[in-house]
């Protein structure tokens, strides 16, 4: 019901800003350049590290939710790149936390929604993104293969999110250049890296691979590294915690 509600969303915007608008708006900034990419393909593992007041799984986990100060924070302990929850009902996301927030910092900003067209794609680079969230459990691979021609032509990167090998393989069909596996299973919210690892031996050393969800601390992160991992995305953990710099220790 996620994407249904991107949907929605999408379908409600459309009516204050057309598609035609947003695209010749998004197409007149200058082109990005990749730079989620080149953020991740540093030496040694990478941090995305994650704004967000709530999500499904845990419910309210900021209730005040300074996001600015929780980015600059991020990018002080050495984040490589932000990612920004946008979706409203169930993350309690906005686009201008994301709007915000890429303008204040220097490093990369992903938008972190369920991109369901190509309008979102659009609005991410108004919004300052550098990235955006392709999920293929609810996208097929045309839609997969369309959204990734949309981010080339503004030079925005795609962290491409599989589940299962059959995902990967889609993934890895449409030439996606970094993906991301969710340690999480979304059915029931537990987590469990067996799956990362066992879907990190399908996917060739030069695509940037991204382990997502359920990183508690550096113990977690070695353990990630260690099944080769070239990043990670860690939200509630970081959310929570007092001092960012400790995890982000390299
Ligand atoms: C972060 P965690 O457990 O560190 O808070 O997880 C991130 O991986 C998670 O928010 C996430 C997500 C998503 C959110 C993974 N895939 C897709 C929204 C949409």
């Amino acid at each position: 019901e996620l994407a249904d509600y991107a949907r929605v969303r999408t379908a409600e915007a459309k009516k204050k800003r057309s598609l035609e608008e947003v695209k010749k708006a998004a197409l007149a900034l200058p082109k990005g350049d990749y730079r989620f990419e080149t953020a991740l393909k540093k030496p040694g593992i990478s941090f995305i590290c994650e704004c967000k007041k709530a999500s499904p799984s845990k419910g309210l986990i900021a209730p005040e939710f300074p996001y600015l100060e929780i980015a600059k924070a991020y990018e002080a302990a050495g984040a490589d790149c932000i990612s920004v929850l946008t979706e409203p009902r169930w993350f309690l996301g906005s686009e201008r936390y994301l709007q915000e927030i890429a303008e204040a910092v220097e490093i990369p900003c992903l938008r972190k929604d369920f991109t369901v067209d190509e309008y979102m794609i659009y609005e991410a680079k108004l919004l300052g993104a550098s990235a955006v969230l392709l999920i293929c459990s609810i996208l097929n691979e045309e839609e997969l293969r369309y959204y990734m021609a949309v981010c080339e032509e503004l030079g925005l990167s795609a962290l491409v999110e599989a589940h299962d090998a059959e995902e990967v393989l889609m993934a890895l069909r449409t030439g996606a250049r970094i993906i991301g596996v969710n340690n999480r299973n979304l059915k029931d919210f537990t987590v469990n890296t067996d799956n990362s690892k066992k879907l990190r031996e399908m996917i060739p050393p030069e695509v940037i691979f991204v382990s997502e969800s359920g990183v508690k601390g550096s113990e977690d992160v070695a353990a990630l590294c260690e099944i080769g991992a070239d990043a990670v995305l860690v939200g509630e953990t970081l959310m929570r915690a007092e001092d960012k710099t400790k995890m982000l220790a390299k």
